[in-house]
């Protein structure tokens, strides 16, 4: 059997993001695409930005909530990568073109300030993680319909990361109930998605433990200053020209975004 072959298939999606034109799932093509497999080719595309100068950021979970993995239809945590050009100053214009079908989800986000590597305790992540903010997620999926796709799949486009907005609002960890926070998304003005913030992995660090046992797969580790994007409370909404998007998190604050 020939080999998977991780950086052409990089270079399909790569391509496919660059020029907004979807593509059928490479499992369509390589059913036997393993999930060891995926990573790797999302590996490579983020090889191929790095190339073309992006500087990693931070990373993303997905698939850390219920809402998610049943509107997904996909069942296990997932993560992504974050470079610069992919964050939107808070309150800022988010353009819908050079976009496929993207849609946005409401989320927390930590910074960390020193590095993780493998299996650690949730007190470990609270003692790494320096900020937590409000923050949305804008997915996009390089594939021609964004329903059908499996977990290899997705992993491979990068778990769908696009776009993510911040807030401005950054507190320690430590002063929040963080799996308490009410979280409400409003779409010109009218709540389109609400939950708690248990919602995301039962407490949104458990998301910073989780993604560094995912890590510590492919001997990996999460670098100090990462930003992390803990995944997605809700179901996402499809983003529409004239949206006005506001994330508004229990003690964080409110984080916008207007679409054109
Ligand atoms: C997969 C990525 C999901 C989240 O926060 O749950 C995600 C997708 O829905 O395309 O980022």
């Amino acid at each position: 059997m020939p080999m998977t072959n991780h950086p052409e298939l990089a270079r399909v999606l790569d391509r496919a993001r660059l020029e907004a034109q979807p593509i059928p799932p490479l499992t369509r093509s390589q059913p036997d695409l393993t999930l060891k497999d995926a990573y790797a080719v999302q590996a490579e595309g983020i090889r191929l930005r790095l190339a073309r100068g992006e500087r990693v950021i931070g990373l993303k979970m997905g698939l850390t909530s219920e809402a998610k993995r049943k509107q997904m239809n996909l069942d296990s945590p997932v993560y992504g990568v974050l470079t610069e050009p992919m964050q939107v100053p808070a309150g800022g214009v988010f353009r819908l073109q050079g976009f496929i079908h993207p849609k946005i989800e409401p989320e927390v986000a930590f910074r960390t300030s020193r590095e993780l590597r493998g299996r650690i305790s949730r007190e470990e992540a609270l003692e790494a993680c320096a900020s937590v903010f409000a923050a949305m997620e804008i997915l996009d999926s390089r594939y021609l319909d964004f329903k059908y796709f499996s977990l290899p799949d997705v992993v491979a486009d990068n778990s769908s990361s696009s776009m993510f907005v911040l807030g401005t609002l950054e507190r320690p960890p430590r002063e929040l109930a963080l799996a308490q926070l009410g979280m409400s998304m409003e779409v010109n003005g009218a709540t389109v998605q609400s939950a708690l913030s248990s919602a995301i992995s039962g407490d949104p660090l458990l998301s910073v433990v989780q993604l560094c046992e995912l890590l510590a797969e492919t001997g990996e580790a999460l670098p100090a200053g990462s930003i992390v994007l803990a995944g997605a409370a809700t179901a996402a909404h499809m983003l529409q020209p004239g949206d006005e998007v506001r994330l508004t998190v229990e003690g964080l604050g409110s984080v916008s975004v207007s679409v054109t």
